[in-house]
């Protein structure tokens, strides 16, 4: 057991040591001890990097359900799993125990059965957060279905693209969902998306604002009735290690979006594992990861995490904004949170605001606070040490990614010292190398290069769904014998990793991935555009906004710019979704005429950051301050 919680440094280094020396005797062991299997693997792992192919727990059998919410029922049955807290603060809290839990997954897993969904299909699930996203989410576990959860915020173009790749069968969504002091039509964008879809054979269907929706029959099914009938238990289906446990999307460098495939017993063990050790969870504490469910950090430290732990799990419908900025330490205050994660995007919108907003609230339940998702500056790590942790807690900065599973690079909270701006050392199992453009390993500290991990650990991805060889390309060709993350680092004096940020044509704007390929098809689409390149620039609150340099097929065109640029916003929002949407806009003659891609893009990025360009070959049509005149108008 001892491996399983870290408690002091000199354990994390001794842990540490053991797990990258013997893998497979730590891993074995983590297992071994801390869930229920139906029946042990035969080998621990078998891998091969250039191929990409991992296997972890050879062919042992399990349910995660069971892990997540059996075993618990003898000694935590009467312990809250999830405390669910509506957007509307005036609504009441609702409560689930690990015994309605049980319940309530369980009628939700009969329902699906009923409605021939079976081991392996595919089910697409396009929710609000409200407490049937978890049902729903562990009902497809239960019952062996491949969860897809597409995000709330992607359109129903974007919904579609999701469903026809992995062909899902059935989807199921709610009449609308609240988002502040609005209504989002759930129900609506469903049926748009299923206008370009052909294997949805159901919709079923939550109530959740009781607003008019347009019903087909035969095709749309009220969840409502058929739980009230549905029978109170369920059986697990018995899963190998290797079936597919869910499928989510995530953006990349071409328009297609790429399934990542996660796994059932790897997946398991390792987010069970990094939540217990990163956010120091003790029997009684409260937990609230403020993540949508629609991305990985809802999946792994929202729902599964927690749950495996046997953890009190905060479920929020809302958004920090409403009914007014201090929306989060009310809520903290309110359930007593102990542990608090969330991404630095929301950190910079609530720092900007009247100091009261977070001085207002009792928070000393608070032990650990946590971020995610993109690099916190320091301006924003101080804020948040200061006012939320009250210098008190320990800030985890924790890097990972929809294809680790789980958290790689964290600190420990009252393990590892923090350091401003640093994700820290690798969690246990976890091997970081910093590699150059040759290709070759960069040794020694201070240094800078991409990062890469060079040893599998049990969370990560096994495939891109349908496309194995895009995985190989994508993760596993340009530095060989490694996973190359993407991302690029420093590594300190002392061996701290600090993430700098994207080396690919990923941006993250508000935490959310956005790739430019997308983006540039969809401004593309407009009639009166030739072609076009987007690129990042920073952003006080969003961290990375979009700038757009736009070619239009005939010069003159541009003086129209005011209306060109709101249409070419709305097809942007088409296409992919409000979470994407051009902050600045540029109409240019030309892209500039370089070796590459990435140097074009180099060299729009500066311009972008408002650096004096002196390429010769770019000539602005309209003048920046014009453009910020435009862009402003246009919010
Ligand atoms: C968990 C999640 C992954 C990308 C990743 C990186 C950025 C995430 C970070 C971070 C700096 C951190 N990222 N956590 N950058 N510090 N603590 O966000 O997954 O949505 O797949 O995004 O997010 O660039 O490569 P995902």
């Amino acid at each position: 057991m001892s491996s399983y919680s870290i408690d002091s440094l000199e354990q994390y280094f001794k842990v540490y040591r053991k797990s990258v020396n013997k893998p497979k005797k730590f891993w074995g062991k983590i297992a071994e001890n801390n869930f229920t299997w139906y029946q042990k693997w035969d080998k621990v792992v078998e891998f091969d990097m250039q191929k990409a192919e991992f296997v972890w727990y050879k062919n042992a059998k399990l349910n995660i359900t069971k892990n997540c919410i059996d075993r618990h029922l003898a000694n935590r049955g009467d312990k809250k799993a999830i405390i669910f807290e509506p957007n509307n603060p005036d609504e009441p809290s609702r409560f689930f125990t690990y015994s309605e839990l049980y319940t309530e997954v369980s009628k939700m897993a009969n329902v699906l059965r009923d409605q021939g969904v079976k081991k392996g299909d595919r089910v697409c699930i396009y929710l609000p957060m409200i407490p049937e996203l978890v049902f729903t989410v562990l009902a497809c576990a239960r019952i062996g279905a491949i969860h897809s959860v597409i995000f709330a915020g992607f359109s129903a173009n974007a919904l579609s693209t999701r469903i026809n790749d992995c062909n899902a069968k059935v989807i199921i969504t709610a009449d609308g969902g609240y988002r502040g002091n609005k209504t989002v039509d759930f129900k609506k964008i469903v049926d748009d998306a299923l206008n370009k879809t052909n294997t949805i054979e159901k919709v079923l269907l939550v109530k959740r604002t009781n607003q008019e929706i347009d019903f087909k029959e035969g095709r749309d099914i009220w969840l409502q009735p058929l739980l009230e009938q549905a029978e109170t238990t369920s059986k697990a289906e018995v899963m190998d290690a290797e079936d597919p446990l869910f499928i989510l999307y995530t953006s990349g460098s071409t328009g297609k979006p790429k399934g990542m495939v996660h796994t059932t017993a790897g997946y398991m063990v390792y987010v069970a594992y990094t939540f217990k050790n990163v956010f120091n969870y003790k029997e009684n504490d409260v937990y609230w990861c403020t993540a949508d469910i629609g991305w990985i950090t809802g999946h792994s430290y929202t729902i599964y995490g927690p749950l495996l732990n046997g953890a009190t799990t905060v479920l929020f419908e809302g958004i920090p904004s409403y009914p007014d900025h201090s929306r989060f330490w009310n809520v903290i205050q309110k359930h007593n949170v102990n542990q608090f994660y969330t991404a630095p995007t929301a950190i910079r919108s609530l720092a900007k605001e009247r100091i009261e907003f977070v001085q207002d609230f009792e928070m000393d339940s608070l032990k650990v606070i946590g971020s995610v998702g993109e690099p916190i500056n320091e301006e924003a790590w101080h804020w948040y040490n200061d006012h939320v942790g009250n210098k008190r807690c320990p800030l985890v900065d924790t890097w990972w990614q929809t294809e680790t599973g789980g958290i790689v690079i964290s600190a420990i909270p009252f393990v590892t010292p923090t350091k401003p701006t640093y994700a820290s050392l690798p969690l246990p199992g976890i091997r970081p190398v910093l590699m150059d453009e040759l290709r070759n390993e960069i040794e020694g500290n201070q240094k800078l290069g991409n990062l890469c991990i060079d040893y599998p650990w049990p969370g990560i991805a096994r495939t891109i769904w349908g496309d194995h060889q895009r995985y190989i390309d994508t993760y596993f060709s340009k530095f060989p014998g490694k996973y190359f993350s993407g991302d690029g680092a420093l590594r300190d004096e002392v061996g701290y990793y600090r993430i700098t940020g994207r080396v690919d044509d990923v941006i993250i704007v508000s935490g959310h991935n956005l790739g430019t390929a997308p983006i540039e098809d969809a401004i593309n689409e407009h009639q009166t555009v030739a072609e076009s390149a987007v690129v990042g620039f920073p952003h006080d609150i969003k961290g990375n906004a979009l700038y757009g340099f736009v070619v239009l097929k005939e010069v003159g065109l541009w003086r129209d710019r005011n209306n060109l640029y709101k249409e070419i916003n709305q097809l942007i929002s088409d296409q992919i979704g409000g979470i994407a949407k051009l902050d600045k806009i540029q109409f240019v003659t030309g892209l500039p005429k370089t070796r590459s891609g990435k140097i074009m893009r180099r060299i729009l990025r500066k311009i972008a950051e408002g650096e004096k360009s002196d390429f010769g070959d770019i000539t602005t049509l309209v003048n920046p301050e014009i453009v910020e005149e435009i862009s402003k108008e246009a919010l």
